[in-house]
């Protein structure tokens, strides 16, 4: 049905399934797809990307899509593969227009079913695989809007407060290449300094799939819990719960137990670890036992803090023992994860699609991996793939959803040794952290010049004061910070919009 909304000195005409309704400043439509006439002709779009590594952005719409092109292996991966449009501007969930004097025209999804918002120098559009989600509409100031949007969405879902802390990641320095003397060792390292995790990373286990210590953990998870619990820390490890390599014990013994394609054949969920990975059917009471099972013996080790990994495997298409939308099966499989491991352990997730995630987790990765680097050599153009740059770049296009859960935009140096990022780069990571919440760093205390350990003490030891004084720029700690003006210097064919 067609109707027109008045939004703050805009009319607009709506077509949408029902009538529109008010709510506060902006206004709810029904579910089922909706389109808006927009008066802004070719103006910037901001894209949101499915998942925690999905592409997020303000761009043209009278230039190139953003998205992940010409690599679908990356795609499956790192974005909503089924729903990319790469030949017209969309992404996931919620779309804006940028409008006159800092204004945006906001469409935005308040619940499951897979929505896409797109548009073009005439419309604003909706639609979902399944319609069973209201659309909210704002107009006005961009940060009162994207909070209007934010608080429609905490009101449906839920919030989660709880804080992780300071975190320190065994990733960024160790990457897969751990054991129980090394981590056992940093720990040593680490007593007396300000941190309130430390969470041991992908290499633990035998094989992806396989949730029990790996050889080059003899005296197994628990041992490695106790001595981090020790060294007066809270204990956290990664996990992937949802997926398996073909070469794992669940994959190779009950693949009856994994979501499958059309042809039958076990559904490939994406690819890492030089390999291709396998999905859990979560729909199956036996893998929620699995699930159960998995998460009680974690907890049972002696893990606080959870980061649970490539968690949107959970909400492929797929053919599982029961016909779901995949986004509610994603939610169903981590409220039960919720349930078993109850509510003081944090939840951090990564590659999470970020709407179904709101509520159930704790904190949630909102970019791709930084490094100990700007840009990639490789793929200097690459605006979503791995690096500095990259991850503040997503982090500030997402920072709006501050509140829903702690942002975590990936790990903060402040080694200069095995680095490449220059001290000012590498300040803007931390600047970056204290925006977004999420605090966590990879140094090793022993790669750590004298005043770089005195430089992580002083930036661990407080909580930093921010204030957004526009779409980009903050005030950390009295200081001006511009994120803008640090990622556009990128060279990029992709026009990051100045703030
Ligand atoms: C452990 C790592 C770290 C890291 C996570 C995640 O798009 N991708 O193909 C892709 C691969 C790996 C990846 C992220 C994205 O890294 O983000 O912090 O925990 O797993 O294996």
């Amino acid at each position: 049905m067609l109707s027109a909304i008045e939004l703050g000195g805009l009319s607009l005409a709506v077509n949408a399934s029902g009538a529109p309704e008010r709510a506060g400043a902006g206004w709810l439509l029904p579910s089922g797809p909706v389109a808006l006439l927009h008066p802004f002709g070719d103006t910037d779009f901001y894209r949101h990307g499915w998942n925690s590594w999905s592409p997020t952005g303000w761009t043209p719409l009278s230039g190139p899509t953003i998205g992940i092109r010409n690599d679908d292996e990356r795609l499956l991966t790192a974005d909503d593969a089924d729903n990319e449009t790469p030949h017209a501007h969309s992404g996931s969930a919620v779309g804006a227009l940028q409008g006159p004097d800092g204004t945006v025209l906001l469409l935005g999804a308040l619940g499951l079913g897979t929505p896409r918002v797109g548009a073009d120098r005439d419309t604003l559009w909706g639609r979902a695989e399944v319609d069973d989600t209201e659309w909210f509409v704002g107009y006005g100031q961009e940060d009162a809007v994207f909070t209007a949007y934010r608080e429609q969405l905490a009101a449906r879902l839920g919030t989660r407060t709880a804080r992780a802390g300071r975190v320190w990641s065994s990733w960024y320095a160790y990457y897969e290449d751990i054991d129980e003397r090394l981590i056992a060792c940093a720990v040593d390292d680490l007593r007396g300094y300000p941190f309130d995790v430390v969470q041991v990373d992908d290499g633990w286990e035998p094989v992806v799939g396989d949730w029990i210590a790996g050889p080059s953990f003899p005296n197994g998870m628990g041992a490695t819990a106790r001595r981090i619990t020790n060294g007066g820390f809270r204990a956290g490890l990664w996990l992937a719960p949802l997926i398996a390599l073909p070469t794992s014990e669940i994959a190779t013994t009950r693949p009856d137990l994994l979501v499958h394609d059309t042809d039958g054949s076990p559904l490939v969920g994406g690819y890492n670890w030089r390999s291709h990975f396998y999905v859990l059917d979560t729909t199956l009471p036996e893998v929620q036992g699995h699930l159960t099972d998995v998460f009680r013996r974690v907890v049972d080790w002696g893990y606080e803090y959870l980061k649970l990994d490539f968690m949107y495997a959970g909400a492929l298409t797929g053919v599982r023992s029961t016909d779901l939308p995949r986004e509610r099966v994603y939610r169903d499989a981590v409220r039960r994860i919720r349930a078993t491991v109850g509510d003081d352990v944090y939840l951090l997730g990564s590659g999470v699609p970020m709407i179904p995630s709101v509520g159930v987790f704790d904190g949630v990765r909102v970019g791709p991996d930084v490094a100990p680097f700007w840009a990639s050599d490789d793929r200097p153009d690459d605006i979503w793939g791995v690096g500095a740059r990259n991850a503040i770049h997503a982090g500030m296009h997402r920072a709006w959803l501050r509140g829903l859960y702690e942002l975590d935009a990936d790990a903060m140096y402040f080694r200069s040794e095995r680095n490449l990022l220059d001290p000012s780069q590498r300040q803007l990571l931390q600047d970056l952290a204290a925006v977004m919440g999420h605090r966590s760093t990879s140094d090793p205390i022993a790669w750590l010049r004298p005043e770089e350990r005195q430089q992580l003490r002083d930036s661990l030891s407080r909580q930093h004061p921010v204030e957004q004084l526009d779409r980009f720029v903050f005030r950390v700690d009295g200081r001006l910070v511009d994120f803008g003006s640090a990622i556009s210097r990128a060279s990029s064919p992709y026009p990051v919009s100045a703030p």
